[in-house]
């Protein structure tokens, strides 16, 4: 571990990270790669910043709901400012008019309210108005998610970019069905900026490009999409989130002595719905295509976010267990024995800090505070000796992706230091 004096100068490096990819009101994950205000990136920056600057924790998400759409939906990115440097832009998305700010037309995985309840538990007295202009927002954005992405109590995406886990072998088999006939030409600008070998394929390029020109073609209606849209995968990430989110959101109902009948609603739905992401086989929770039934059949980082949704499950911490014992690290996007493993390739095995640092959150509030000890060493271990990279090799801690990123510099100032 690091001794004090590394200690002090790694909190100043992680608040120079927020402060370098402050763009005013919000952040941008990094510089270049993602130059605009991604969703649950500000979750995460609002968790960071609240460390040290609560005004700034409160403008990030406000500034966040300053994009949400008449219905409820908040956007996966806010395009604030336009910026060749990513691809594709508010152009490609075809969104004009639905959304008070330049957006894309789906959402990602809402973290929102559970870092707003954070935030107002270091900021009672002055958080008190935020609370109250945040609280119908998150809830009108709650409600389009139990109105249009839920299925029997999961929570479903139709684009692998609206789960926030991209390439995740979770998506081989629904990805694999779909014949990307017709896109318009294109040139991907993320491969400028990152080695090709640590982000998705052209292959996953061609078909994310299909979806949005998909979604478009629907005019982003969540009705046709819910019924029309060629990918449709109940995802663990979305459910966890979302059950989580509801339980901090039933609490910021009781602080404003709001009626909170229908999120006591949400909540059973969800709970019942994320039995059925456990695959009968294993007993792991996984990603379920929606067009075939099947199960994912592997594991990923998001099965371990059933702690985090308040659920227990021996069989998890079986598996987090034996992901201990594979590796020094934190735990990582895809189990390293699974064939499908790969260590640098972005949600298909690198290590996420951030989804380590909401499993622990998770581990705390179920009763296993030395496995979310454990993920904390290791997350503090790699982070001080490697930097706030986006994500990290499991096997041998290179940093990889973008460099001085938003949500590592915020995890390590809210919850690994
Ligand atoms: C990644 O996703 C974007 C598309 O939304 C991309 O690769 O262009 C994902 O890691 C996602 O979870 C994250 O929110 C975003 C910004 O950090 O990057």
């Amino acid at each position: 571990m690091t001794n004090a004096r590394d200690h002090i100068s790694l909190d100043e490096q992680a608040r120079a990270v927020l402060r370098g990819n402050d763009r005013g009101g919000y952040s941008v994950p990094t510089d270049g790669l993602y130059p605009y205000q991604w969703n649950w990136d500000s979750g995460f920056a609002a968790w960071g910043f609240a460390q040290f600057d609560l005004p700034r924790a409160w403008s990030e998400l406000e500034t966040l709901f300053s994009g949400q759409w008449p219905t409820g939906m908040l956007p996966h990115i806010l395009f604030h400012r336009p910026d060749p440097g990513y691809f594709p832009g508010p152009e490609v998305w075809g969104t004009e008019g639905l959304g008070p700010v330049p957006s894309s037309g789906i959402s990602q995985p809402p973290v929102a309210a559970t870092f707003t309840r954070l935030t107002y538990e270091k900021d009672r007295a002055a958080g008190r108005v935020h609370i109250e202009a945040l609280y119908p927002k998150l809830l009108a954005w709650h409600r389009w998610f139990m109105q249009w992405r839920c299925h029997e109590g999961m929570i479903f995406v139709t684009h692998p970019w609206e789960s926030g886990r991209d390439n995740t072998v979770d998506w081989d088999g629904p990805m694999a069905a779909i014949d990307p006939v017709g896109i318009d030409p294109y040139t991907r600008r993320d491969t400028a900026h990152v080695d090709p070998h640590m982000r998705p394929t052209k292959e996953d390029y061609d078909r994310y490009l299909y979806l949005v020109q998909r979604g478009r073609d629907l005019g982003w209606d969540d009705a046709k999409m819910a019924d029309s849209m060629p990918f449709k995968v109940a995802d663990p990430t979305m459910t966890f989130i979302l059950l989580r989110a509801n339980r901090d959101l039933l609490a910021l109902a009781a602080e404003l002595g709001e009626d909170s009948a229908e999120i006591e609603g949400w909540i059973n739905v969800l709970e019942e719905g994320a039995e059925r992401l456990r695959n009968p086989a294993s007993g792991v929770f996984e990603a379920i295509d929606l067009k075939t039934g099947a199960h994912a059949g592997n594991v990923t980082s998001a099965a371990f976010l059933c702690w985090y949704a308040g659920i227990e499950c021996p069989v998890m911490l079986g598996e987090l267990m034996e992901a201990f014992e594979a590796s020094q690290f934190p735990v990582p996007s895809q189990k390293v024995t699974d064939p499908k493993f790969d260590a640098m390739r972005y949600w298909r095995g690198p290590t996420w800090t951030m989804m380590n640092a909401i499993t622990a959150l998770g581990l705390i509030d179920m009763g296993h505070p030395d496995a979310a000890e454990e993920l904390r060493i290791r997350s503090a271990r790699l982070l001080a000796e490697r930097g706030f990279a986006e994500y990290f090799n499991p096997h041998t801690g290179d940093p990889a992706g973008g460099g001085t990123f938003t949500w590592t510099a915020a995890i390590w100032l809210a919850w690994a230091s």
